[in-house]
């Protein structure tokens, strides 16, 4: 019932998805990406999301954070534009800035995460949607087509109101219906990660390794696919190459072991993927 294209098992080389660099590029090429998040506590996922935007190619990086974590968060990255968020029009204006948004790592559920979700909605870029920017369009459903939504299976079981083992019984069902009720692509994370979009077979990632099990590896991944799409790849695309480049570069980090494998670890080898 949920066959997979043979073909998606023999997915296209990592590289092929972003052309060379033009001798006479600049920054601008590249799109910028903007993540929102950081909510107290939880800075450090948004934090990583905007690194990895960066080592995969994007020409600028921003961060919409808590005004509290703005003065800190990129002092070990000064390449990192960090900003204090309170209100609307402020996350308006950095909108106005970005060409692609990335909404959710550290974001929270309050009252600041949901104004900082709506922007994003009604800015009209294309958004990568994860963490608790899933959980709060679980309580309040939205469709979209320009989004890449990132679950885990237990932010996929709270989107479809079945839980996360209903999830986990039939990955390939959750995707599709995950699809069929938000619209635009989804990425079911986990081992064996699965990418799906209106009207296409599953594809899947069997790459990666337990050692990802660990705080912060989703983070990561929002920023890849962020920063993809900041270069110009389509969403589906994006998600594919990004779950890819992804794995990839986990599976480089695990080669010193699998404990104590930490999503930091992958901004270098994701630097090197990329450029493959
Ligand atoms: P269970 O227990 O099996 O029912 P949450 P979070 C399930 C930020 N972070 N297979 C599992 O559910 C994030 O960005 C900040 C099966 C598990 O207990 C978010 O904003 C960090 N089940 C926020 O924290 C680093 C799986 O989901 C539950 C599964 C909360 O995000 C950490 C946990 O999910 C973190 O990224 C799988 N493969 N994967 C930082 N340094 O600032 C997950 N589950 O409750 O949504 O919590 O993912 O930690
Ligand atoms: P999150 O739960 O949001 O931090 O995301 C975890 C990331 O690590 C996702 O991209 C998962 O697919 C990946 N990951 C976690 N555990 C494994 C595993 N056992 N095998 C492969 N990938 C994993
Ligand atoms: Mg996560």
């Amino acid at each position: 019932k949920h066959a997979v294209k043979p073909s998606a098992l023999l997915l296209p080389p990592l590289a092929q998805g972003l052309p060379p660099r033009p001798r006479y590029a600049h920054k601008g090429h590249f799109g910028h990406v903007l993540v929102l998040g950081g909510e107290q506590g939880y800075s450090g996922a948004a934090r990583l999301a905007a690194e990895a935007a960066a080592r995969v190619g994007a020409g600028l990086v921003s961060l919409g954070t808590r005004p509290q974590h703005a003065a800190f968060l990129n002092l070990d990255r000064p390449e990192l534009m960090c900003h204090g968020v309170t209100r609307r029009d402020e996350a308006q204006d950095l909108l106005g800035r970005a060409t692609v948004a990335a909404v959710g790592p550290g974001l929270g559920r309050s009252d600041w995460a949901a104004l900082l979700l709506d922007a994003a909605i009604d800015s009209g870029l294309p958004l990568v949607v994860d963490a608790d920017a899933l959980n709060l369009l679980a309580a309040q459903p939205r469709r979209c087509e320009r989004w890449v939504l990132t679950p885990h299976p237990g932010e996929a079981g709270r989107l479809l109101g079945t839980g996360t083992a209903a999830v986990q019984r039939d990955r390939y069902a959750a995707a599709r219906a995950l699809q069929d009720r938000y619209g635009g692509v989804v990425v079911l994370k986990g081992s064996g990660t699965l990418i799906v979009g209106a009207d296409e077979l599953p594809r899947v990632c069997i790459a990666g390794n337990p050692g990802m099990a660990s705080g912060g590896m989703g983070d990561v991944l929002t920023g890849v696919v962020a920063g993809l799409l900041a270069q110009g790849l389509e969403p589906l695309e994006a998600a594919t190459l990004g779950v890819r480049l992804h794995a990839a570069a986990g599976d480089e980090a695990a080669r010193d072991g699998e404990r104590g494998l930490l999503a930091g670890d992958l901004m270098a080898p994701l630097r090197r993927w990329v450029n493959r």
